[in-house]
């Protein structure tokens, strides 16, 4: 059996001489080329860096594919291809090259959904202190930020946070207009 998975795809820097479309396309393409089937892909979108001032401007996309495999094998291939483009993990929140955050799988609440619900609500200084040590699902950012939601609206407007009961549009329609302005399409 597989799953619906959606990812989240960011980058700040180019890799090499690549321009960051070309960093993102090519991410793609070794996700298809690793055994995703059914890759759905969002419109790519500049987006202000978050923080406000913390780096340049994102260019941030979104997909949905099907996975046969368990979450924590597709995040890893997610982190070989991260490292493909030469993601260095330096500074939490700093630039890089390439981000690739898994959304969601279906409805799967990982480890629970008391410490989800925990990561969820954790208060914005602590985010940039704090990193999970384990893969928690669905991201405990999702709900927050434009930069994710407004491309998932386009790849699965539908899917329903399983703890928070709202779907992406719904999530999206509940961030400030000002937010969802600022992720603008390429
Ligand atoms: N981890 C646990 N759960 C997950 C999950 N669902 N998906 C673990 C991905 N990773 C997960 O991630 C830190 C640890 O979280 C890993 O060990 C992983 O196993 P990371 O990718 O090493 O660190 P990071 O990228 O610095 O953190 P994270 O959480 O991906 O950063 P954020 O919070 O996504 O912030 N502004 C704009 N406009 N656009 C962006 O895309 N991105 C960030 C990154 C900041 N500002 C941005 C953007
Ligand atoms: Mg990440």
């Amino acid at each position: 059996m597989s799953e619906l998975c959606l990812i989240a795809l960011g980058a700040n820097m180019p890799s090499g001489s690549e321009s960051l479309e070309h960093t993102l396309r090519g991410a793609l393409d070794r996700l298809e080329a690793s055994g995703v089937r059914e890759l759905t892909v969002s419109a790519f979108y500049r987006t202000p860096c978050f923080p406000t001032g913390a780096g340049p401007d994102y260019l941030n996309a979104a997909a949905s594919l099907q996975w046969a495999g368990t979450p924590g094998e597709l995040l890893d291939l997610l982190h070989r291809v991260e490292a493909d483009f030469g993601r260095e993990r330096v500074q939490r929140w700093g630039r890089r090259t390439l981000d690739l955050d898994l959304i969601a799988v279906g409805s799967t609440v990982m480890p629970d959904a008391e410490t989800q619900d925990a990561w969820r609500d954790l208060p914005l200084e602590e985010q940039v202190r704090k990193t999970p040590d384990r893969l928690i699902l669905p991201h405990p950012r999702v709900q927050d930020r434009a930069f994710v939601l407004v491309p998932l609206a386009e790849v699965a407007p539908d899917w329903v946070h399983p703890l928070l009961g709202m779907s992406v549009s719904g999530m999206l329609e509940a961030l400030p207009k000002q937010a969802r302005a600022e992720v603008v399409p390429l």
